[in-house]
């Protein structure tokens, strides 16, 4: 019998099993900088050992381990958000993969970045300040026993969470109490610091923000937080700017700033009166409150004018701010505050 060699078919054939194997292998991903680069903050022994040995092992053997089981073949996410159903070995290797992937790409040599402007609003917002995020990651940090990783990560709700996890446990998984997609992740395991601190890992912690990422851990927080439909208002941001500083305060009795600001009030509604409504918010509702915002805050410019009572100024900025809020309920779906 005669047997036909086909190129086309042996061809297709051959890259049929290269796909099957890209598709159940993991690898180890390429680091953008030297070793030796984030001296002498981490050293390049340490770098060195952290990536071709720990790093490359996890990769090893969650390839060996994942093999003929359900994980095979499964997507990193996935993997990690049902790892409760994997056994203790792959659960390991999969955390210690995503974990150091994620870990060399917030660590770079370039000094000074920054958080973005959004980023650096919501730590404000949340945390009072990125000097107070550092020192809560650097608690969770020190705290964990043992090995594990703390982590900033963007929750669910949108929301940034700091937590720590132990072993190569991450918060994608299903088996951890605070989940969420972390954006930064610091590495606590003795072999990512203990040739150059030894036991100290208070220092390495301190050392460590000079190297870290924040245009990528940026990136990932933009990413994940899209930009709020305020923003693309800068009317109504312009106005929710003077309304948040004189209600506020009035709340507390105090009416300086909106006896001060009383005029600029009026020029802010006037202007947002004026201003093109985005499309999405375009609706007769919206177009009321606007406008009656216009009108109501010549009525309150009056008031301070004429020095009423602070009872009548009250009254008339806690009922602007109530036709704020309609605006508000209209644009925004849930948790707006201000
Ligand atoms: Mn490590």
């Amino acid at each position: 019998m005669k047997t036909i060699f086909n190129p086309r078919i042996a061809l297709s054939m051959l890259f049929f099993c290269f796909a099957i194997q890209a598709i159940a292998q993991h690898e180890l991903p390429k680091l953008n900088y030297d070793f030796g680069a984030l001296e002498p903050f981490i050293d390049s022994q340490t770098m060195r050992i952290h990536y071709t040995k720990h790093h490359a092992g996890y990769v090893a053997n969650l390839n060996k381990l994942s093999k003929g089981t359900s994980a095979e073949g499964m997507k990193m996410d996935e993997l990690l958000a049902s790892i409760s159903k994997q056994s203790e070995g792959i659960r390991n290797n999969a955390g210690g993969h995503y974990n150091h992937s994620l870990f060399w790409t917030i660590l770079t040599p370039t000094k000074n970045t920054q958080p973005s402007k959004r980023l650096a609003e919501a730590i404000q917002k949340q945390f009072g300040g990125l000097d107070s995020l550092k020192m809560l990651l650097n608690q969770a940090a020190s705290t964990r026993f043992g090995s594990g990783w703390a982590w900033l990560s963007v929750d669910a709700n949108k929301k940034l969470v700091v937590s720590s996890t132990a072993n190569q446990d991450n918060p994608m998984m299903d088996v951890v109490e605070k989940k969420g997609t972390p954006i930064l992740g610091i590495d606590v395991w003795e072999h990512a610091y203990y040739l150059k601190y030894q036991n100290k890992r208070g220092d390495y912690l301190t050392s460590i923000w000079n190297v870290i990422n924040w245009d990528e851990v940026s990136r990932r927080f933009e990413a994940l937080v899209p930009k709020g439909k305020f923003d693309d208002w800068q009317e109504l941001k312009t106005f929710h700017t003077v309304m948040s500083e004189t209600f506020h305060p009035s709340e507390d009795g105090n009416l300086a700033p909106i006896k001060a600001r009383s005029g600029e009030m009026v020029t802010k509604a006037t202007a947002l009166s004026k201003s093109v409504i985005p499309a999405e918010f375009n609706n007769k509702d919206v177009i009321a409150a606007i406008k009656k915002l216009a009108v109501d805050s010549k009525k309150l410019d009056k008031l301070v004018q004429k020095k009423a009572s602070d009872y009548s100024i009250s009254k008339s900025l806690l009922a602007l701010h109530d036709t704020f809020h309609l605006i508000v309920e209209r644009c925004v779906a849930g948790d707006h505050e201000h």
